[in-house]
């Protein structure tokens, strides 16, 4: 078997996948405009790697209307369901065939380590056989309106021209939950992935091209929000645009979109709590809780930064989370015996210092970490991180208000169910939460007022494509996923078929 690529440049693989021009407009690889491109950074050595071209606002509006002749023209939109499932199973080959690949470009880009990136391709591939699926079995609803002459049935279109874009943290994940549907339902697509993190999507859209996707149906420009974002999200010629990012930037593309009523779609973050009870099985409750807030350096929008724990064992679990946590092997991605991997970009170090000065400052007790990892041996020029741990922390400070979104765990403590319930729903955010409890009728309780998209009972962090994802309150609004996920892409039509028409009758009076 050939030795995996462990050098942090780009290999023949890498760059035959990427290609030489990076955007990808009306079916044709181009560069920008203006000639301009962007520099990408590796996490794990703080160097140059790669570039890409980079849009102009031109680049962008040729996008949109490319994405909008296309559709349109209705070809795509009216091809049968057996059709685009088959594009899309085909698109689900291709990405087993290049996982490899496509893998070492995520962990190039993101840092993170490859057994997750190889994680994150298998998900991108039963995210588009489920599509596949889901859109062939998809049906028209009829209603009986109770006359015999009339068919009165309601059925989805797909919704039109979707901008979809995406974060850095799950590049091609996240862009997956945006692109299968809509291609499923039948809509076209203009891609914006994270400056910061670009290289899978790119490559993902070769692979949606060699698949059959047709020219103009899936739209590719690169950029950052600032420069080309306002195009994207204030244009009459868009219909849905799909966004995950944060708070901010999803608020201000809120405010943008309703210029033109055009439908938003946002999933924002979290700030998640993951609830122990004192009768919780421990070895399963401290492992969980240390995997939910530390996998991929905390930067998951659904990990359990707040740990809310029962005052009996609060002080005794804390122990073994620190002792644990210890252990962490942070380090290259590419190295296999690294557990997670560098923060992706300078911009979330400083954040993460920002942040343990102002845990320390608002008068919470730092177990662990606060900075780079002990270690000798990485890379540095890396963005590390160590895990960190903050004990005795309170609902007002801003490490347990706001989204950290990197490897910073909070302590919160309870004593009483009633308690626990209000810290967990005590967030302007509602996207995800753990209770841990070997009382079921309990766990089904907070299951049930927790004010969060997903609620994770004795366990933490799964996710399927067959049901929704989404959040309550800030964390944003429509759901990815399951059918509801794809019906974001459709509209609704209720069409009314009489088929014996007489006079309406209504108006019965003539003149003499
Ligand atoms: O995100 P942005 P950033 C949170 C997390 C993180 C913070 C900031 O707390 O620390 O957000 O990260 C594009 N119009 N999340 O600054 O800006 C941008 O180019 C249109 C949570 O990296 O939201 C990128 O493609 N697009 C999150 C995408 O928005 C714009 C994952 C996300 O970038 C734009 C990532 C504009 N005006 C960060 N400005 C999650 N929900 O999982 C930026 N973009």
């Amino acid at each position: 078997m050939a030795q995996p690529d462990i050098s942090h440049h780009l290999g023949p693989s890498d760059s035959r996948l990427i290609g030489d021009a990076h955007l990808y407009i009306g079916g044709e690889w181009r560069g920008a405009r203006d000639g301009g491109t962007r520099e990408l950074t590796n996490p794990a050595t703080g160097e140059v790697f790669a570039t890409v071209d980079e849009a102009t606002a031109d680049d962008a509006r040729a996008a949109i209307s490319a994405a909008r002749a296309t559709f349109d023209d209705g070809e795509w939109s009216s091809t049968s369901v057996t059709e685009r499932a088959a594009v899309l199973r085909t698109i689900a080959d291709l990405l087993v065939r290049d996982k490899a690949t496509l893998a070492r470009l995520e962990t190039l880009d993101t840092g993170k380590t490859l057994a997750e990136s190889v994680i994150d391709v298998d998900d991108v591939e039963s995210v588009f056989r489920y599509h596949a699926a889901l859109i062939e079995t998809s049906a028209d609803r009829l209603v009986d309106v109770g006359d015999p002459a009339v068919v009165s049935r309601v059925i989805r279109e797909p919704i039109g021209v979707c901008v979809l874009i995406a974060p850095w943290n799950y590049p091609l994940l996240q862009m997956s939950w945006k692109i299968a549907p809509a291609l499923a339902a039948g809509a076209t697509v203009v891609a914006k992935p994270s400056e910061v993190t670009p290289l899978s999507t790119i490559a993902f859209v070769r692979i949606c091209e060699e698949a059959g996707v047709p020219p103009g149906v899936l739209n590719l420009v690169q950029g950052a929000g600032p420069n080309i974002g306002p195009v994207l999200t204030d244009s009459p010629d868009v219909d849905l645009i799909s966004f995950t990012g944060g708070l901010t930037t999803g608020t201000s593309i809120a405010q943008t979109a309703a210029r033109h009523v055009t439908k938003v779609a946002l999933e924002l973050g979290g700030k998640n709590p993951h609830i122990v009870f004192a009768d919780a099985d421990r070895e399963s409750a401290v492992d969980h809780v240390l995997t939910g807030v530390f996998l991929h350096s905390g930067q998951v929008c659904s990990a359990g930064t707040r740990l809310i724990v029962q005052d009996d064992i609060a002080d005794a679990f804390v122990d073994d989370l620190v002792e644990r946590a210890r252990h962490i092997r942070v380090g290259d991605g590419l190295d296999p015996t690294s557990e997670t991997g560098p923060l992706v970009s300078r911009t979330q170090l400083d954040k993460m210092a920002a942040y343990v000065r102002s845990g320390i400052e608002s008068g919470a007790v730092l177990r662990h970490g606060g900075g780079p990892p002990d270690r000798d041996d990485l890379h540095p020029g890396g963005f590390w991180f160590a895990p960190t741990i903050f004990d005795h922390c309170t609902r007002t400070m801003p490490i347990v208000r706001e989204e950290t979104f990197g490897p910073i765990l909070t302590v919160e403590r309870f004593t009483s169910e009633a308690q626990a319930l209000a810290l967990g729903n005590d967030t302007s955010y509602g996207l995800a939460a753990g209770v841990r409890t070997a009382d079921i009728a309990r766990g089904e309780r907070m299951v049930r007022r927790l004010r969060h998209g997903t609620v994770w009972l004795n366990d933490f962090g799964h996710y399927t494509p067959r049901a929704e994802w989404g959040g309550f309150g800030a964390s944003g609004n429509g759901r990815e996923l399951g059918p509801t996920g794809l019906a974001e892409y459709q509209e609704i039509k209720h069409v009314w078929h009489n088929t014996s028409p007489t006079p309406a009758g209504w108006f019965t009076h003539r003149e003499p």
